[in-house]
């Protein structure tokens, strides 16, 4: 089969190691012969992508803190510069929340901890939208990822879900601002993976372990399934599909109850 991604240009926030849901993504846009272009949250995560930009292979690194205004700017700026004034996907695999509001009960949440979770796993994602949609005049496909916990009570996941609430919410308004440029806007919903954001996640191998005991497929989510679905988004293949939470979870979400 021909390559889905020939000719297009795709930046992928969120790469943090070879375990990110991100390098799985830009691994595969890569395989498709999409031009990959990655971000790095800070000076101490720059070698690391760089390393493994080198073995996608990825074009350019860029800088990019998405709590930052400025940083999101230059991105822009940076991408135009280097002849990357057109792209033509992106995706956004950014979250965060202090380890110990995914503990205690959600109930006590503070104001910081509630806001922190918002600005870095939702805002983010119409910081991000609005400073690159302007490099997608060809259109586009804009895509996040996001988890069960937005819209059912997950144990633990607490302040986190109600994050991805927020960004699966900003997903539909995005789509509707930005639809009429043809820019598409989608969330993956993600089955629980075993990546650095949920090591040390208390009970996280129970959580893998009752996912695969009644989840349909009877096993859990491997990134790549994640990834070929990111392809699908950014291709033509997904010209139809705005708006919308895809789940790529083993089929888990379609369960209600089990005995046993
Ligand atoms: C963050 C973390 C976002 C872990 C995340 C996340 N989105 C998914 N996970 C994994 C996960 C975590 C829990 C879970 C299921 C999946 C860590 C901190 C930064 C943001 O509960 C069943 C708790």
């Amino acid at each position: 089969m021909s390559k889905l991604l020939e000719g297009k240009t795709a930046l992928v926030l969120g790469v943090a190691n070879r375990w990110s849901l991100a390098y799985a993504i830009a691994q595969a846009f890569s395989r498709e012969g999409a031009k990959v272009l990655l971000t790095y949250q800070s000076e101490r995560q720059r070698l690391t992508v760089e390393e493994l930009a080198n073995e996608l292979p990825a074009a350019s690194v860029f800088p990019c803190d998405v709590t930052k205004d400025e940083e999101i700017v230059s991105l822009t700026e940076s991408l135009r510069k280097n002849g990357h004034g057109a792209i033509d996907a992106v995706v956004h695999s950014i979250a965060f929340a202090n380890r110990d509001d995914l503990t205690r009960p959600f109930v006590e949440t503070s104001r910081s901890g509630f806001l922190l979770a918002q600005e870095v796993s939702a805002y983010s994602l119409v910081a991000v939208a609005r400073a690159t949609a302007p490099l997608m005049a060809a259109g586009g496909s804009i895509m996040t990822l996001t988890y069960l916990g937005a819209t059912r009570v997950v144990q633990n996941y607490n302040v986190m879900g109600v994050a991805k609430a927020a960004l699966e919410a900003a997903v539909r308004y995005l789509a509707n601002d930005l639809g009429p440029t043809n820019i598409r806007v989608n969330a993956i919903s993600a089955g629980p993976v075993k990546t650095a954001s949920a090591r040390g996640i208390k009970d996280f191998s129970k959580v893998l372990d009752s996912v695969e005991r009644v989840a349909p497929l009877r096993r859990n989510t491997d990134p790549a399934e994640v990834a070929d679905t990111a392809v699908f988004l950014a291709s033509d293949l997904g010209r139809g599909v705005t708006g919308n939470i895809l789940f790529v979870d083993a089929g888990f979400q379609v369960i209600g109850l089990t005995a046993g």
